[in-house]
């Protein structure tokens, strides 16, 4: 009897855990910095499209900064995908050497 409690326990942890780390797993987060932006409309066309874009989570585009940071799903896209995107907009990701 109380094995088998501890066994229920031990699973609902287990799948818990489970959950969380495959989450946290495929969920990337990259800045690019994006060329031409010169106010809120630009961000907000740049926003656009990266949200409308399958796998984007969250996307924070700032003219101000002149970058974007974007939170992804890594199971279903990748950083030059992400770039294509932007200069799909008019305006240009600016590649950065890799630190
Ligand atoms: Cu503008």
């Amino acid at each position: 009897m109380l094995s088998r409690i501890t066994n229920l326990v031990l699973g609902a942890v287990l799948v818990l855990s489970v959950g969380v780390i495959t989450a946290a797993a495929f969920t990337k987060t990259v800045t690019i910095k994006v060329d031409g932006m010169k106010c809120a409309k630009c961000s907000a066309s740049v926003t656009k499209a990266l949200k409308a874009t399958e796998g984007v989570q969250e996307a924070q585009v700032s003219s101000e900064k002149g970058e974007a940071v974007i939170k992804y799903d890594d199971q279903k896209l990748n950083e030059a995908k992400l770039r294509e995107v932007i200069n799909s907009t008019g305006f240009k990701a600016v590649e950065q050497p890799s630190q």
